[in-house]
């Protein structure tokens, strides 16, 4: 398959293409319907708040059931798989996950950020994976995009000052500390407009999620915590 027609028919899904790349021996690389490994793998998602309509008009997101956005990317991520031929992955799901930030880092120009996500020099942090198409061919391929990571030359990575409760430092991301406040009442700026240190991040500031989307997963993120509270 042209990986021009591949693109279109991933937005025509109301998807975002997220690149695509050979996976090697060492990228777990996922089973495909002839019984054999893929040999191309091609990430599918969100960018900014430009995909969240098509969500947000389904009926998943208004069934009142548990994990609309989950069930939603099985279902549309299924259809396009069902279009172009290809075998589904997913980034949810019960432990082991699968290692879609390392595949991400091998599509597309994204780095490991000071708070752990990815940051893209377009997208900055606003930006998500709701799939991925394993293809027994090896589809050709552009050249890879090897940008830097913007936050090699920001000096003042105001990510790692602007959390409330300091939940990000060198020692990690400190999940009950964040749960506590984002529960409470002082944490409503972050359950209202989204995490402040992702905010406070000036790269791709245009793409910072809508309050719908950014509320939406706070508060899926602090249910699912409550349910699954970290060990
Ligand atoms: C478990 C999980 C969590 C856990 C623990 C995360 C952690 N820091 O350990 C909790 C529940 C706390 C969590 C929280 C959030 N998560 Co989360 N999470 C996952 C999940 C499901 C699995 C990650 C995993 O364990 N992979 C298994 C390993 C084997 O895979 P891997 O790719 O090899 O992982 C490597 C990299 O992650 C790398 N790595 C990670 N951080 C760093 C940092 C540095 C400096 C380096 C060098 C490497 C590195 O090390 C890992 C081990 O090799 C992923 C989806 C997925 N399947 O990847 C989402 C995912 C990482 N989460 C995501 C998000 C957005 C969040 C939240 C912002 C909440 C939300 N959903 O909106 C918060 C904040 C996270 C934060 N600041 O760290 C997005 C990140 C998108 C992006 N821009 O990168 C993902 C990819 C989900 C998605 N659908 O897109 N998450």
């Amino acid at each position: 398959m042209e990986l021009e027609s591949l693109r279109s028919c991933i937005a025509e899904h109301g998807l975002a293409f997220r690149g695509a790349f050979h996976p090697g021996a060492e990228d777990a690389r996922p089973g495909v319907r002839d019984g054999g490994v893929a040999h191309t793998l091609v990430l599918v998602g969100f960018i900014g708040s430009g995909n969240w309509a098509a969500f947000a008009n389904a009926p998943e997101a208004a069934d009142g059931l548990p994990d609309p956005l989950d069930r939603w990317s099985l279902r549309v991520v299924g259809e396009l798989a069902q279009a172009v031929g290809a075998t589904t992955c997913f980034p949810f799901g019960a432990p082991p996950f699968l290692p879609f930030q390392r595949w991400a880092q091998k599509a597309e120009p994204v780095h490991p950020s000071p708070l752990g996500i990815l940051i893209h020099p377009d997208w900055g942090l606003w930006h998500a994976y709701r799939g991925a198409l394993a293809f027994a061919e090896r589809l050709v391929l552009p050249e890879p995009d090897s940008r830097a990571s913007p936050c090699d030359s920001c000096a003042e990575k105001p990510c790692l000052s602007a959390c409330p409760v300091g939940a990000f430092t060198a020692a990690g991301y400190d999940v009950p500390a964040c749960i506590d406040h984002i529960a409470a009442s002082a944490g409503i700026d972050c359950m209202g407009d989204g995490c402040r240190a992702r905010r406070a991040c000036p790269v791709g500031a245009e793409h910072r999620y809508e309050p719908d989307q950014a509320h939406f997963h706070l508060r899926a993120f602090l249910k699912a915590q409550r349910l699954n509270p970290p060990a």
